[in-house]
């Protein structure tokens, strides 16, 4: 055996003789290079764990691609689709596991969460749905994660305030960056063709409990971006009964309640749409063939009087009340 091998890098070995997947082997050996240390004495075991984790890469794809399943496309569902992004142990699972009731895997190890696992917040009288995610490191992302994240409404990064914030930012940025997932001056939310190609992102800061006062502070010095940032702590609590109602204003998102002419208004399933959306983008929502038919609307809500007879273009405010009427 070379020598020096320091206390992390046999801890990295036992993982990766414990590892129970190829995906965990891969990671395992991935920190084993990392954390091993540089020279002459070394030189063997690096090439070997190099050719190891090329066969292990090769044969992980080969099968990934039979599978045919691709686990990272999660379905969306509810009102807005939230991805969490972060390092290992940042707290992700222990946000989804408080907020709703899905089945995640909270624990002290790296890599407890190995696919995207969903889940639904209640927000008032609509879902958003959350999404827990496996970690990104500087060298490991799991294949076909770009993919959960091309597929949100928003992204919500995920830094542990009691750990090194600079390297955890450092590596969710430079992932969102290679990737152009982050809407900013230079990525263009769509495309010429009207793809979407990139995201808005927002950062919940974790584990405000053991955190070293004024943390939150020095994270924000660090970030060049205009996030918006969230404390809470899974542990006492601390801001995450605020956190629903973050999600929907940074979702930017309506609720409109329909009403049938002459009957009181369903006011407990509202439709959804993007802030910004008209009595026709209301219409088309509920039926592409009806809006074409569309006479007249009347409106409840904000900015109008009861019942106000309301024009194809006129913007709609969240819970606003719409009575339509086709020919
Ligand atoms: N003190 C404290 N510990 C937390 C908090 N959130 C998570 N943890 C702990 O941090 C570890 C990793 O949490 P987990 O949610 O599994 O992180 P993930 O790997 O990002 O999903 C677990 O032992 C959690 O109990 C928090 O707000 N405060
Ligand atoms: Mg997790």
């Amino acid at each position: 055996m070379p020598a020096n091998l320091t206390p992390e890098y046999l801890k990295a070995e036992k993982w990766f003789r414990e590892a129970a997947s190829p995906d965990e082997k891969l990671l395992a050996l991935e920190q084993m290079l990392r954390v091993m240390p540089k020279h002459k004495g070394t030189d063997h075991l690096r090439a070997d764990l190099r050719r190891k984790l090329s066969k292990l890469k090769d044969t992980t794809t080969k099968k990934e691609r039979a599978k045919h399943i691709d686990v990272f496309h999660v379905p969306r569902s509810g009102a807005g689709q939230i991805v969490l992004l972060g390092a290992p142990n940042s707290g992700k699972s222990s946000i989804v596991a408080a907020l709703t009731n899905a089945k995640v895997n909270v624990a002290d190890f790296p890599f407890a969460t190995a696919a995207p696992v969903p889940g639904m917040v209640k927000f008032e009288d609509i879902q958003i749905q959350l999404v827990d995610t496996p970690p990104i490191t500087a060298d490991y992302l799991a294949p076909g994660q770009v993919g959960t994240y091309r597929n949100c409404d928003l992204i919500a990064i995920v830094i542990d305030l009691s750990a090194d914030m600079q390297q955890q930012f450092r590596i969710c940025l430079d992932f969102l960056d290679s990737k152009n997932l982050l809407i900013d001056g230079e990525t263009p939310a769509v495309d010429g063709q009207g793809n979407i190609l990139a995201k808005k992102a927002f950062c919940i800061c974790t584990k405000s409990d053991i955190a070293k006062p004024g943390a939150l502070g020095t994270l924000k010095e660090l970030c060049k971006h205009r996030f918006e940032f969230v404390e809470i702590s899974a542990e006492t609590g601390t801001g995450l009964e605020e956190l629903p109602a973050t999600f929907f204003r940074l979702l930017d998102i309506i609720r409109i309640y329909a009403k049938p002419p002459g009957k009181p208004a369903d006011m407990t399933d509202p439709f959804t749409l993007p802030a910004g959306s008209t009595v026709m983008d209301l219409a088309t929502g509920i039926h592409r063939q009806l809006a074409e038919k569309l006479k007249f609307a009347r409106i409840w809500g904000t900015g109008v009087y009861d019942g106000q007879n309301a024009q194809r273009n006129h913007v709609l405010n969240d819970k606003d009340i719409i009575e339509l009427h086709f020919n």
